[in-house]
C-alpha cells in the first residue's frame, strides 16, 4: 500500500530557527521551502542523507492554523507521519473499504504540487497519518 516513509512532520514555532538547528546540529540540507495557505503552514523539507525521506518542519501561519492548535494542545514536536503512495485515489479507496476515516473527500494540494490526504488520528492509533502522491517530476 505504502512505498516509502515520505516525511515526518514536526511542529515548530519559528521556521527559520528550526531550519538553522537542523542545518548546524545535524548537517541536514534544506531541499524545499514553501508557504501552503490552504494548510495554514510555512514549511521546509530537510533531506535525510541521500535517502528520499525528509523531515518536514511546520510553522503556523496564524493562530487558526492546525499547527497553532496542535502546539497549544501538545507543544512543539512530532505532529504527523507521512507515507508515500503511487496512487492516492486507489489507496484512499482501499483504506475507506477497511473502515478508516479520511479527512478530505478528495485529495488536496501538498508540498511541491503533491496530492495529499490524511487518516484521522482517532482511527490510526493516535497518529495523524498523511498519504502523499508526489507530483510527476516533483521533489521526491
Ligand atoms: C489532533 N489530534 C491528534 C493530532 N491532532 N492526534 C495525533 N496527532 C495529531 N497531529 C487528536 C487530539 O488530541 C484530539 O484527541 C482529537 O485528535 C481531536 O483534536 P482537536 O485538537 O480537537 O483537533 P481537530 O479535530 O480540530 O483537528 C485535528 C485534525 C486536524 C487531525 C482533524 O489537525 C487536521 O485537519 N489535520 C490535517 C491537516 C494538517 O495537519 N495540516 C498541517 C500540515 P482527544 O483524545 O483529545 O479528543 S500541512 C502538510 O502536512 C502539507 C503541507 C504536506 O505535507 O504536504
Amino acid at each position: 500500500l505504502f512505498t516509502h516513509i515520505d516525511h515526518v512532520g514536526i511542529a515548530v514555532r519559528d521556521l527559520d530557527e528550526a531550519i538553522e538547528f537542523y542545518e548546524t546540529r545535524y548537517g541536514m540540507t534544506m531541499a524545499h521551502r514553501e508557504v501552503n495557505e490552504e494548510q495554514g503552514v510555512a514549511e521546509a523539507m530537510m533531506a535525510v542523507g541521500d535517502s528520499t525521506s525528509h523531515i518536514q518542519l511546520l510553522a503556523p501561519l496564524d493562530e487558526h492554523s492546525t499547527i497553532a492548535k496542535f502546539i497549544d494542545k501538545s507543544g512543539v514536536g512530532i505532529q504527523q507521519m507521512a507515507y508515500r503512495v503511487e496512487s492516492i485515489d486507489d489507496v484512499c479507496a482501499t483504506l475507506k473499504e477497511r473502515g478508516l476515516r479520511l479527512l478530505y473527500p478528495e485529495p488536496r494540494r501538498g508540498t511541491a504540487g503533491s496530492r495529499i490526504n490524511f487518516i484521522h488520528p482517532k482511527d490510526a492509533g493516535g497518529v495523524l497519518v498523511e498519504l502523499v502522491e508526489p507530483a510527476p517530476g516533483g521533489m521526491h
